[in-house]
């Protein structure tokens, strides 16, 4: 099996500290969160930022300080800035942190509309969706598919037949979200067999399903997403203090499971980064 990516969502657009103080805000949260991930084992840093009080923010200034901050303390990590924003946020505010100079390696792209946690609307037309692929595209970078439901892979897929998504494709599935799909075996295993063979694709999932849905990533072959964003407990009732600790725990399970840890180069190689 090829070596298994990391991918630390270090504070997501929801999650506050009156949930668990470590989630970072600040420029230098941010770039202490993620070094810790980074040096726990993680090679792709998925990333929103946040003004100093939290309220999440797409400002491409505020991206361009934390991509700083991040480089300063781990240089040769992914970092894959998010597109998705906040629920309620503009196609264009979203955007913003492709435009960085230089691009960045990556970014997400949100691969269709959904309830999001219930009662908010996240929202991705197709003609938004064809929009961000052709900035993304037109920028050199490589997207990550995110996918909050089997509808998305589908929307994705004939996509990329009509020629706007490109090869390799790599998806994110997100499971557990209140909204989209549940975060179950079966769901998780019905959506990689959606996919064609040639495309790679992490898990992440709500909460207490993180770990189990992960460790079935890793056991199919595929790879894992973890942190803040997704799940702020490192074990029942126990916080995690950090994204490293959460990372930590995956490369335990890896450790276990007999699937190596890649690097950010290996990790560049397996996707196909230029
Ligand atoms: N914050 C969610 C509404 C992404 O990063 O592209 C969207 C999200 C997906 O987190
Ligand atoms: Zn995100």
């Amino acid at each position: 099996m090829e070596k298994l990516i990391i991918t630390a969502a270090i504070c997501g657009a929801e999650v506050t500290k009156e949930s668990n103080p470590n989630i970072p805000y600040t420029v230098e949260e941010i770039g202490k969160e993620a070094e810790s991930a980074y040096k726990a084992g993680a090679s792709i840093i998925h990333l929103h930022v946040r003004e100093d009080d939290g309220t999440p923010t797409q400002s491409k200034e505020r991206f361009r300080v934390c991509f700083e901050e991040i480089k300063k303390k781990c240089s040769n990590v992914i970092i894959q800035p998010s597109t998705g924003g906040a629920v309620g946020m503009s196609n264009e505010e979203r955007l913003q942190p492709i435009f960085l100079e230089p691009p960045p390696e990556m970014a997400t792209l949100d691969c269709g509309t959904m309830n999001f946690g219930g009662d908010e609307i996240f929202v991705n037309t197709e003609t938004a969706i064809i929009y961000f692929a052709k900035e993304i595209n037109n920028r050199g970078i490589k997207y990550e598919l995110e996918c909050f439901d089997k509808g998305m892979v589908d929307t994705a897929l004939r996509l990329h037949e009509k020629g706007y998504i490109k090869d390799p494709m790599h998806f994110n599935f997100v499971l557990g979200v209140v909204g989209g799909i549940n975060a179950t075996p079966r769901d998780l295993i019905f959506l990689v067999n959606s996919i064609p063979k040639n495309c790679t694709y992490s898990v992440c999932a709500i909460g207490r399903h993180e770990f189990p849905m992960v460790t079935l990533s890793i056991m199919m072959g595929g790879h894992a997403r973890v942190g803040f964003e997704d799940n702020i407990y490192l074990s029942k009732g126990v916080l995690a203090k950090s994204n490293g600790e959460l990372v930590n725990k995956v490369v335990r399970l890896a450790n276990e499971l007999g699937r190596e840890i890649a690097n950010p180069d290996e990790a560049r190689k397996i996707l196909g980064l230029k």
